[in-house]
């Protein structure tokens, strides 16, 4: 079909309590149809409508902290985001918690898919006296950021038309592959290099940059899915991330990606000075 008639799929993500409902429900209202998520009880919201002489479909992900395989939330939202592969993610950002959410926009970011960010609830971060340098988050990661107020209404109709831009242009709008350290992207590398020789066809099965920090971490879910026989292709990568760390691997890569989040919020977030009445 042409363009205007494919349907463009936005997968909306975020933080519990970043505004998700409140947006999704300003944008679908009526149109918004729930149901469940296949073989849980976790809520699936979803709505089909044109914007801008496009169709949209909207798809709500339940509300989460990361993309680890420890919730049935989790799990939802990542194995939708990994096997369905929407055209692009609606990052939903409380903006009054800038750190915390960028944890989950770091991970969003590893799957390789556009992300435009919801920079909401900005409302009252401007309030505040929260600055905000929503340029230099783009710049820094490579995604479009859209300041929203979903309770008011305000910048819906410009994160929409930012949707439209990004559906339209994907390849420029690849999220940037962001450095977790020397020492777990030298190990990333052995882990291609090895994954590769071993195990050719499945790499293409899966985002790869996620493929490989998933194997690193030697994430359960992955594994059981991938259902290897032999892990040796592991060796050289895990040596190399434990003579440097420890043996906590998981941990290692949580941290990466935490100081990843913080490193950028010292970047972009300016907070008003304390008054001295309020120090006390
Ligand atoms: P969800 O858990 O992400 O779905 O968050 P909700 O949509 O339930 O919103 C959480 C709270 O934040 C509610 O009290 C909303 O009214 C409030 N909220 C959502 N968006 C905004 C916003 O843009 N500005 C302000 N000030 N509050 C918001
Ligand atoms: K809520």
């Amino acid at each position: 079909g042409s363009v205007a008639e494919r349907v463009i799929t936005v997968a909306v993500a975020g933080n519990p309590n970043s505004g998700k409902s409140t947006l999704i429900n300003a944008i679908a209202g009526t149109r918004l149809h729930v149901g469940n998520w296949a073989g849980v009880t976790v809520e699936k919201k979803e709505a089909l409508f044109d914007f801008g002489g496009r169709k949209i479909r909207l798809v709500d992900l339940p509300g989460t902290y990361s993309l680890s395989p420890y919730s049935q939330e989790e799990i939802v939202a990542r194995d939708y985001l990994v096997h369905q592969r929407p055209d692009l993610i609606v990052n939903v950002v409380d903006a009054t918690n800038l750190e915390r959410n960028l944890y989950l926009t770091v991970q969003i970011m590893e799957l390789g898919i556009p992300v435009v960010m919801a920079l909401n609830i900005y409302d009252e971060a401007q309030a505040k006296g929260y600055r905000i340098d929503d340029k230099g988050i783009e710049q820094m990661l490579g995604i479009a950021v859209v300041p929203t107020s979903a309770t008011k209404r305000s910048g819906l109709d410009e994160l929409l038309e930012t949707v439209l831009r990004v559906a339209d242009a994907p390849n420029q709008r690849v999220p940037k592959k962001l450095n977790y350290g020397e020492d777990i992207e030298v190990a990333a590398e052995y882990l291609a290099k090895s994954f590769r020789t071993s195990h050719p066809a499945l790499l293409e099965r899966y985002p790869q940059r996620w493929l490989l920090l998933k194997l690193m971490e030697q994430d359960s879910r992955v594994m059981d899915e991938l259902n290897l026989q032999n892990l040796d292709f592991l060796d050289p990568a895990l040596h190399h991330l434990r003579r440097a760390h420890g043996e906590d691997i998981e941990s290692i890569m949580a941290d990466a990606r935490y100081s990843l989040a913080s490193g950028l919020t010292r970047e972009v977030l300016h907070k008003p000075e304390l008054r001295q009445t309020e120090l006390t």
